[in-house]
């Protein structure tokens, strides 16, 4: 069999608080049948690089496979092959978002995808090469005339833009990979696992090493194992590290490090799209997904199917290209009118001061009905960041979807270390509020929201609260926190 599945991931149930227990996602209409591949012989190696053609022969393994027999310099150390047929898409597990629903099948075309993620060297070469300037608010690892930073040319982009990241892999003659292209590079396609003839429930694999639970050794993220959230290593790590890690293609750090851009643009009702073969997402809109969480996000944001988008600002986003066999066909689903929500933010004691002040909108369906806070893990639906005024309240405006109901929280990081050796995670060590009237239905604009910050609850270390990450929606107490810690230089 392939990766370790739900059903393999240990009986301890204290394991099942952080790690992902899919067993629950799991419906008897998703055992398709997966399609035989004609076996692999008389495969042809026109590059001599030692690897025969993935094109040629389908069937490869992904440790096999050469994703360009035309260059010797592509080989399965450089991309990974990935075999058309279908896999499991989504989740309905507790720690899923509402917008990773329905669980459905997707059948994908072969495809190839970067081992790695793309590095600062490439990405600066290519800056430099096309005469491009960074555009992103909190690009990393590269000085001001395009060279990577001393030490860190081997770590992760980091910072970039949806554009760049596309323009990145045009010029490298790919592609992103589509939003189903990265999650079945990571889950793993139904032709693993138990039954290699059907997909079973052991093809719903929570992180792309199988079910054990996130550990430092695993993925470099922010672990909430022991309690309190800790940083791995409060930094990315180079993109060839932590191969315990690897998915079941062998791809490198797709949970955690840094977040990866696809080419889809995010719309929370796309899975309904069913059935779906090569999906390509919706042909409009201005947001769009990464995936895989990154080196300051918490666990639950590296599980397979777990989503995550551009509308939440200053996430540490990356790059990582794809080998497309076919173009995507686009999903029909209708395109997703935004609302504008408009408040004001307050604090009652002090100003507001310090690094950042966060306005985010949760959608009020993830909200846990035993607690009234946002259930632990979920995933921020808008994020707006504001430097602080230094003032008693500051305005603020956000834009959402239309038509949902949102949980609306501020949080003001009162941190001042700008470097990255200062860097603690501290959204809300200056104060956390929930609007006035939550949940909000955004039906259309809304004005007057009022959000007054409290004081950080006492006890909690020198940081100040746990922090919510840039795709996570709180600590593990259950209780709501918005923000992300500040995206260090
Ligand atoms: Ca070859
Ligand atoms: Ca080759
Ligand atoms: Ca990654």
């Amino acid at each position: 069999g392939g990766p370790a599945g739900p059903s393999a991931s240990g009986s301890a149930h204290a394991l099942l608080l952080d790690a992902e227990d899919l067993r629950s996602s799991w419906q008897p209409d998703l055992a398709v049948a997966v399609p035989e591949l004609p076996p692999a012989t008389d495969c042809p190696d026109a590059d001599g690089d030692g690897f025969p053609s993935a094109l040629a022969c389908p069937a490869l393994p992904p440790d096999r496979a050469d994703c360009d027999d035309d260059d010797p310099a592509v080989t399965p150390a450089t991309e990974r092959w990935v075999r058309p047929g279908p896999f499991l898409m989504g989740s309905a597990s507790s720690h899923a978002g509402q917008d990773e629903q329905p669980v459905h099948v997707v059948t994908l075309s072969g495809y190839c995808l970067d081992r790695s993620e793309v590095t600062v060297a490439a990405w600066a070469a290519w800056m430099r090469a096309a005469g491009r300037t960074p555009q992103g608010p909190d690009v990393r690892s590269i000085t001001d005339t395009l060279e990577p930073e001393a030490g860190r040319e081997r770590m992760p982009a980091e910072g970039v833009t949806w554009q760049e990241a596309r323009d990145f892999c045009a010029a490298m003659g790919k592609a992103l990979p589509t939003e189903a292209q990265w999650e079945k590079a990571a889950r793993g396609g139904c032709d693993l696992g138990q039954d290699p003839a059907a997909c079973d429930p052991d093809d719903l694999r929570p992180y792309p090493w199988g079910g054990a639970r996130p550990t430092c050794a695993l993925a470099n993220h922010q672990d909430t194992s022991s309690g309190m959230p800790r940083l791995c290593v409060s930094d990315t790590l180079p993109v060839d590290t932590l191969p315990a890690g690897a998915g079941p293609y062998g791809h490198l750090h797709l949970a955690g490090n840094v977040w990866e851009y696809v080419a889809d643009v995010y719309h929370p009702q796309v899975y309904t799209q069913a059935p779906r073969t090569d999906p390509g997402g919706p042909v409009d809109g201005s947001f769009h997904v990464m995936r895989g969480g990154s080196w300051n996000t918490f666990s639950t944001n590296m599980r397979a199917a777990n989503r995550f988008h551009d509308l939440v600002m200053g996430s540490a986003s990356g790059i990582r290209c794809a080998r497309p066999t076919v173009a995507p066909t686009p999903d029909t689903v209708a395109p997703l009118a935004m609302a504008t929500l408009r408040g004001t933010v307050s604090i009652d004691n002090g100003s507001l001061s310090g690094r950042a002040l966060y306005v985010t909108a949760f959608d009020a369906a993830d909200v846990d009905p035993r607690t009234g806070g946002m259930a632990f893990g979920r995933s921020p639906m808008a994020e707006t960041r504001l430097v602080p005024g230094g003032g008693r309240s500051q305005d603020f405006e956000l834009q959402v979807p239309q038509g949902r109901s949102y949980f609306v929280t501020a949080a003001l990081d009162a941190g001042t270390g700008a470097r990255k050796d200062d860097y603690v995670s501290a959204s809300g060590s200056g104060g956390f509020g929930e609007a006035e009237g939550n949940p909000i239905t955004a039906d259309g604009a809304v004005d007057g929201i009022r959000i007054r910050l409290r004081p950080p609850p006492q006890g909690l270390g020198p940081a100040g609260p746990p922090p919510g990450p840039a795709g996570a929606a709180g600590p593990p107490d259950g209780a709501s926190s918005g923000g992300r810690p500040g995206a260090p230089r």
